[in-house]
């Protein structure tokens, strides 16, 4: 049975790491980006998370977020987010390379995270290039300014701009030195993310795709797992 041999080869793997995306915070209620309820105003995502968008209207672009963070502020993390963080302490070489910007694998209890698109709880001053946490939910005023007066920007990495430097180093590392890479709740489409499992296959690695449906990685997992995170995690364990 593909569980039970998927649970075999992440029990044996010395070094494990896993790519998760939206889907795996949609049970705690979070819409993902191409799934229903992905629409916001009739918007797709792709259209708002540019800096093209920001410059035009930067305040329609912060009252997504601010949506966003006020659906986030009221989600839980789910048994997936929790079987990650339990898979973390039972692996000599773990990291979690996520896509979310959300917080919820941080508070499911994973530790060895990086986050590859930012942060829905961190802004960036365009003026000063200030970072910090605002975890201000609504928002006021909005959009947000910086103590000098600069006006605030959502530090996430929005299509065409580059992921941040640090994170994309690790998670390369990862998958070149992982034995099984695990990937949950993503459809596989946006690049630099993407090309992830198919660089740690390269390298020798296992790859377990775990997704309510056929993606553009299934042809190329050694074992495709049909079905939601939260049901299909917890048995990986
Ligand atoms: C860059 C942060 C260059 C913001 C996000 C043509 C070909 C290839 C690439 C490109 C191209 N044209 C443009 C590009 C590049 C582009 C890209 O890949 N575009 C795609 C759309 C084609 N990439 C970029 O622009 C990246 N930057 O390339 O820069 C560069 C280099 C140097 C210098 C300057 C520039 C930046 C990409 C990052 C964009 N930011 N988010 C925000 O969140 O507000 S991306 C966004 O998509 C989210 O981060 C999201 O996580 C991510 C990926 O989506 P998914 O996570 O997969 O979510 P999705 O809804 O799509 O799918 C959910 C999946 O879960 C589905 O498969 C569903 O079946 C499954 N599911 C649902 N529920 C469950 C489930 N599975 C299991 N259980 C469930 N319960
Ligand atoms: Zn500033």
């Amino acid at each position: 049975m593909k569980v039970a041999e998927a649970k075999k080869w992440i029990a044996q793997a010395r070094s494990l790491a896993v790519l998760t995306g939206a889907g795996i915070s949609a049970e705690s209620g979070l819409p993902t980006f191409r799934g229903p309820g992905g629409l916001w105003r009739n918007f797709r995502p792709e259209q708002l998370a540019t800096p093209e968008a920001f410059h035009r209207d930067p305040q329609l672009v912060w009252e997504w977020y601010d949506w966003r963070r006020s659906v986030h502020a009221k989600c839980e993390p789910n048994a997936g987010h929790r079987a990650i963080a339990e898979l973390e302490k039972r692996t000599q070489e773990f990291l979690l390379i996520t896509q979310n910007v959300d917080s919820l694998h941080e508070r499911a209890g994973s530790k060895r995270i990086v986050h590859l698109h930012g942060s829905l709880w961190r802004v960036r001053c365009l003026v000063c290039g200030g970072e910090a946490e605002n975890t201000q939910v609504p928002l006021d005023p909005l959009p947000p300014r910086c103590a000098c007066g600069g006006m605030l920007r959502p530090d996430v990495v929005w299509f065409g701009e580059a992921l941040p430097q640090e994170a994309m180093e690790r998670a390369l590392q990862a998958a070149y030195s992982a034995d099984v890479f695990l990937v949950a709740g993503t459809a596989s489409v946006v690049y630099p993310a993407a090309a992830l499992p198919h660089v740690a296959k390269q390298h020798g690695a296992r790859v377990i795709e775990v997704n309510l449906e056929a993606t553009e990685l299934s042809a190329v997992a050694d074992i495709t797992l049909r079905g939601k995170c939260g049901g299909i995690l917890p048995g990986l364990l």
